[in-house]
Formats: structure tokens, sequence, C-alpha cells
């Protein structure tokens, strides 16, 4: 396997379970050669996580943090500092919303679920942001995970849509921020996964098989190939891309 990450420390935030995107991303960024650093809320969480940690031989510190409480997320980058000094990479693969605005009418959402999902999914990310940017000593490449929902209305989406779109235009606002400083910020847009925040969720199942029956490569993506995608906008190989969003989705997103 190449080294394209080789002498790079790298954030990673949500790794649920197996399944979870960020755990394909973690393995793809393992396999090119980075040290990893991961966040996790739930001690469930950091169960799963240390477990797969020692299944897949791979070194790494896990650090809590909560992205609905800017102290948490002030302490846990203290924390990497602390350990490791500079990091050149931060993966954000988190997102909430309460299941009942995930369903009906987006109409109806309540200002409570609204606030939530904004809070958790969109302005996470620019909390992030700004604590990277001060371990970013050497530049570094921000990526989070965006969905078609965020362009496009998809039933049940709902308010997740809304702040999907909110997380991409963030996205572009701090591409240009951090771009003086020589960090860079995307979004990669994934098809669906089958993951725990997409349990039990309405019309996943739908949504899988219409991707089979119309995505030009007539199948659905995996957390790899997420991951793989991933590791390029860490890596040096997209170096001049910043504010982009990338569709890992077979190429659902072009068909009409
Ligand atoms: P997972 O359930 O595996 O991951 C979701 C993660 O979000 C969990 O690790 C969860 O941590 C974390 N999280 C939620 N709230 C908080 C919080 N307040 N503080 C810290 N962490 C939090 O699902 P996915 O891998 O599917 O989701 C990852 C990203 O990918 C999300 O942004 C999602 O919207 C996006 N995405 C998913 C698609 C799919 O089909 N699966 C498609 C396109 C985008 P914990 O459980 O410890 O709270
Ligand atoms: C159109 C799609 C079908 C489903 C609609 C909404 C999916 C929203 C995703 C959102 C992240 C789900 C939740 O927040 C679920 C949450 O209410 C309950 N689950 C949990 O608390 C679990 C235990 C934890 C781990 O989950 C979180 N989020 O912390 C969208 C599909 C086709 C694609 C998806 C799933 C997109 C996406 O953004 O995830």
């Amino acid at each position: 396997m190449t080294s394209l990450l080789n002498n790079r420390t790298i954030v990673i935030m949500g790794v649920a379970n197996e399944r979870s995107i960020a755990w394909g991303i973690a393995k793809s960024l393992n396999e090119h050669g980075a040290q990893l650093i991961f966040t996790y809320r739930k001690e469930r969480s950091r169960d799963k996580l240390i477990k797969l940690l020692a299944d897949h031989d791979i070194t790494a510190k896990t650090v809590s943090c909560d992205v609905l409480d800017d102290a948490s997320i002030i302490a846990a980058f203290e924390q990497i500092g602390a350990e490791v000094g500079t990091i050149h990479g931060l993966v954000h693969s988190v997102a909430f919303a309460e299941k009942d605005e995930l369903q009906g009418e987006y109409a109806d959402t309540s200002r409570e679920g609204y606030i939530m999902a904004q809070n958790s999914s969109a302005y996470s990310l620019v909390a992030v942001a700004r604590e990277a940017k001060k371990l970013m000593t050497e530049g570094g490449s921000i990526v989070t995970q965006s969905y078609i929902g965020a362009e496009r209305v998809v039933r049940n989406y709902n308010v997740m849509g809304v702040a999907k779109a909110a997380l991409e235009a963030s996205v572009k606002y701090l591409a240009e921020d951090l771009g003086k400083y020589g960090i860079r910020v995307n979004a990669i847009s994934a098809g669906p996964i089958r993951t725990l925040a997409a349990k039990g969720v309405s019309g996943f199942n739908d949504i899988m098989s219409t991707i089979e029956e119309k995505a030009p490569l007539r199948r659905n993506v995996d957390q790899e190939e997420v991951g793989d995608a991933t590791m390029f906008l860490l890596s040096n190989l997209s170096r001049g891309i910043t504010g982009d969003v990338l569709h890992v989705d077979s190429g659902y997103h072009i068909m009409a």
C-alpha cells in the first residue's frame, strides 16, 4: 500500500460501530499510513472503537467529545494538542435528528427538532473546525459527510436535509476563512449506506432499491468507497480542491 498519509495525524469523529462510515474512513487512512485519533460521544461507541482498534491492530487514542457542548469540544482538542501537538486532518462524520422529525411533513418540524438537527449536524462542523485550526499549524484538510437531501427534497429526510444544506454552505464559508492558513474544507455526499444512524428510519430500503435501478453504476456504494474518497481529500493529491462537495453515490446525482 502507498504511504500518502505518512507523517500525517488525523482526528476522526463519529465511529459508533464497524458499520459507521467513519470506520470505513479509518481503515483507508490507516492503510495509507496516517496516525489516527478518535473522538466518541457515548461510552458504548468508545467500547466498540477500542475493540475495533484491537481487532485491526491499530494503535490510536480515543477522546470524549460531545459536539453539542462547546466545553467538551474545547477540552477534546486541548487533549489532542497535548498528545500530538500538530494535526493535519479532521474527519467530521456526525449528525443527529430526533426520530419523529424524520417522517411525515417537513412543515411540521418543531423548533426544538430544527435546532437539534442544525446544532448536531451543521454548527458542529463550525465549532470543531475552529478548534482543529489551532492544531493545524502546518496546514490541513477537513472533510465532512453530507447527503443529496441537502440539494433536493428526499422524502422523510426533512429537517436533516435542511441541516445538510447548512452544512454544505458552511463548507464554503469555512473554506474561504481557513484557506489563508493552508487549510482545505470539503464534503463527501455519499449514497445510502446501512449504518446505525440509518437503522429504523422510514423509506431507507426503498431508497437503496432506487439507486440499484437508477444510478449509472446500478449498485449502492459502501463504507470503503467513501473511505477512499475521504482519504483522497485528506491527502496531498487533492491539494487544489477546497469548498467542494464530492459525490460518492454511483453517479446517482447526475440523473434527472
Ligand atoms: P453512525 O450511526 O455510524 O454515525 C453517527 C455518529 O454520529 C455516531 O458515531 C454518533 O456518536 C455521532 N453523534 C451524533 N450526535 C453526536 C454528538 N452530539 N456528539 C458527538 N457525536 C455525535 O452513522 P453514519 O456513519 O451513517 O453517519 C455518519 C455521517 O454520514 C453522518 O453525518 C450522516 O448524516 C452521513 N451520511 C450517512 C449516510 C448513510 O446512508 N448512512 C449517507 C450520507 C451521509 P454516538 O453514537 O457516540 O453519539
Ligand atoms: C432519506 C433517508 C431515509 C431516512 C431519513 C432520515 C435519516 C436521517 C439521518 C440521521 C443521522 C438519523 C438519526 O439521527 C437517527 C436518530 O434519531 C436515532 N438513532 C440514534 O440515536 C443512533 C443510536 C445514533 C448512532 O445515531 C446518531 N445519529 O447519532 C436518508 C438515507 C437514505 C441516508 C442517510 C441515512 C443519511 C444520513 O444522513 O445519515
